[in-house]
């Protein structure tokens, strides 16, 4: 095989790639238009996409995964360290010579009579000092396309990477797409992804959470920075400062919603606005002016389809109207375009659902997949950040953390320091959604929403959070946020969305000092007038609108539900055993003694 790089090292570990998958013919991929719109054509003549409607849907495409297919797989996701402790409790592992000697049969000849395609791409702005880069082989086009939009690819990657620049090797073969044999494994002591059998999104498009996350994390822990499940958001106020937060929700919890809010008409016409940075992966180190920094490594929106539309994301919406990769949605055989439930009330009539069956909305079923998912480019949204493309990215004044919980976690507090807000993290607990395989809306806890993407021992992790306050002089202010509270009818008490503005207008305010708050067990509480409710209009459920009464009742610490969820901290810690920091046992501790008090 010819050379495809000046890199010796990626040039070697290709052709013995090669060696293994047996490929009928290699095709580097340059970035280029001409070659992507080549491969979008070869998709379309083997079924694999279809081309939507070009008038409404420029440039977009459906895909339909197989049925078996459709979400990541955690229960057959790797962490493969030489000592097991390394990768901790949270991961599963596998001895890094045992994974290989598993994996390597299945990987052999995998690819026979197809075409390798081999993808140079960037995590992070192409040059930049903050940046990694990786190199993705794969049998399947839809991936080459995916990551096309989701990360920077081509030739430029390969100048940057140099003769001699270190890079993340990722293989992924669809193989038979055998699901009793589908693994998604990391050796981050090898800087190595291996990913065979499935096809689906978040378990073979490597740069997003086996690199950007899972490796990423295990560098960060060693080169002093992190990676975390974090959308990135600027928002501006009418003199024009813009302030950034990161936020941290569980998968599907709203991330790409909040990232791309639009703020309630009551703070447009005064000029106020938010800028979407990121929606789902953040790099945060420290700059030097001793603050803490996020840059976003991708390049687009893996976004969950399902209850987007108009009015709850007009931003993402927008994002999706060209050069969009649609996954397991709803075709509208009439005009060739897509639909899903919660995009509007008018579902096709001649129409077929996510497995590609005959379907109309009087079926019993779902028409999309719960989990199915738009990849867009960042630049198409609306409200993309100026700071996108910068190569050092933007200083958080806060960082936000979220879950999806019926009942315990208030709308809104604030940790009371860096400590406090590092076990604010470590406790998070969210319902658990279609994102993964497995069973929907079980209490779990998932600190730091990384539970599924720490590369190392989450006990290690979190006495990385608390280093970070050894070196960084001037860190941001610590939250916790849940949109999701449910009165006793199962209807959401929070109006969330756009109206999530009116939390980050407290929150904003708590890190400039301009309002007070009340301190509970649990942290500092909004006094429930200082939550601007102007012109709110919701209704929680039919003749019950939104009242001040609601808001206070969302703001309540509850110490019985509070007590409970502390026994079940205790348990998690206690599984993870003897790498939980001294100092977040001295928390729980503290907390359960406020909460006795
Ligand atoms: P990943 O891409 O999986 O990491 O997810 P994400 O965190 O970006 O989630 P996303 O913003 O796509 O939201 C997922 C689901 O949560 C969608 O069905 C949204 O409609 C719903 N959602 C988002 N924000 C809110 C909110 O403020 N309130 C309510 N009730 N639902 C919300
Ligand atoms: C998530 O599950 O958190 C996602 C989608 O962002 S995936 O890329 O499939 O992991
Ligand atoms: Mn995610």
């Amino acid at each position: 095989m010819t050379n495809l790089t000046n890199n010796k090292k990626a040039n070697a570990w290709i052709s013995e790639m090669c060696d293994l998958v047996s490929p009928a013919n290699v095709v580097l991929i340059d970035g280029s238009e001409e070659q992507a719109e080549i491969l979008r054509a070869e998709a379309c003549r083997t079924g694999e996409m279809f081309k939507l409607n070009q008038e409404k849907l420029p440039g977009c495409y459906l895909h339909r995964t197989a049925v078996n297919d459709v979400a990541r797989v955690e229960n057959r996701t790797f962490i493969c360290t030489t000592d097991k402790k390394d990768a901790g409790p949270t991961n599963n592992w596998m001895a890094p010579k045992d994974c290989y000697a598993k994996l390597t049969p299945l990987f052999k000849n995998s690819y026979k009579g197809k075409t390798m395609y081999v993808i140079p791409y960037s995590m992070g702005v192409i040059g930049s000092e903050f940046s990694k880069i990786g190199f993705e082989l794969t049998d399947s086009i839809y991936v080459v396309l995916n990551m096309l939009i989701m990360t920077r690819v081509g030739s430029k990657v390969i100048e940057a990477l140099g003769t001699d620049g270190d890079f993340v090797k990722g293989l992924h073969a669809r193989a038979d797409m055998d699901e009793n044999n589908r693994y998604i494994v990391h050796f981050p002591e090898d800087n190595t992804i291996w990913s065979v059998n499935s096809g689906y999104g978040g378990n073979v498009l490597l740069g997003k959470k086996c690199f950007a996350l899972r490796i990423a994390s295990y560098l960060g822990r060693n080169e002093g920075w992190m990676a975390e499940h974090m959308l990135i958001l600027g928002l501006e106020n009418p003199k024009g400062e813009i302030k950034y937060i990161s936020a941290a929700f569980p998968s599907a919890c709203g991330k790409t919603n909040l990232a791309m809010l639009i703020p309630p008409a009551y703070y447009t016409r005064q000029g106020y606005k938010v800028w979407c940075v990121g929606d789902d992966i953040a790099w945060i180190r420290k700059g030097p002016d001793g603050r803490l920094w996020a840059m976003n490594p991708e390049n687009g929106f893996f976004g969950v389809a399902p209850g987007t539309n108009e009015k709850s994301n007009p931003n993402a919406l927008a994002s999706t109207k060209q050069g969009t990769i649609f996954t397991n949605v709803v075709h509208n055989l009439d005009d060739d375009t897509v639909w899903w439930e919660g995009l509007d009330k008018n579902p096709p009539r001649n129409a077929l659902n996510w497995k590609g069956e005959k379907w109309d909305s009087t079926a019993s079923e779902k028409g999309a997949h719960p989990n199915s998912r738009f990849t867009s480019p960042a630049k198409n949204c609306p409200c993309i950040s100026s700071e996108f493309d910068s190569s050092k990215g933007v200083p958080l004044s806060a960082i936000v953390f979220g879950g999806r919980r019926a009942k315990t976690a208030p709308l809104v507090y604030q940790s009371f320091d860096w400590k406090h807000g590092t076990f604010v993290g470590s406790i998070m607990a969210s319902e658990t959604t279609a994102a993964a395989a497995g069973a929907v809306g079980v209490v779990r806890r998932d600190p730091m929403a990384m539970l599924p993407f720490c590369g190392y021992n989450m006990g290690d992790y979190f006495a990385h959070w608390l280093d970070m306050e050894k070196t960084v002089p001037n860190l941001p202010k610590i939250f916790h946020v849940n949109w999701f509270r449910l009165n006793e009818n199962g209807a959401f008490m929070w109006p969330g969305f756009g109206d999530n503005f009116r939390v980050l207008e407290w929150i904003i305010k708590r890190c400039e000092d301009k309002v007070g708050a009340e301190k509970t067990a649990i942290g500092y509480i909004p006094k429930a007038e200082d939550i601007n409710l102007a012109e709110l209009d919701y209704e929680i459920e039919k003749g019950h609108k939104f009242s001040i009464e609601d808001l206070k009742s969302i703001l309540t610490v509850e110490k019985d539900c509070w007590l409970a969820d502390v026994g079940n901290i205790e348990e998690f810690y206690s599984k993870i055993g003897d790498t939980i920091p001294e100092e977040l046992k001295n928390q729980l501790a503290a907390l359960k003694s406020r909460l006795l008090k």
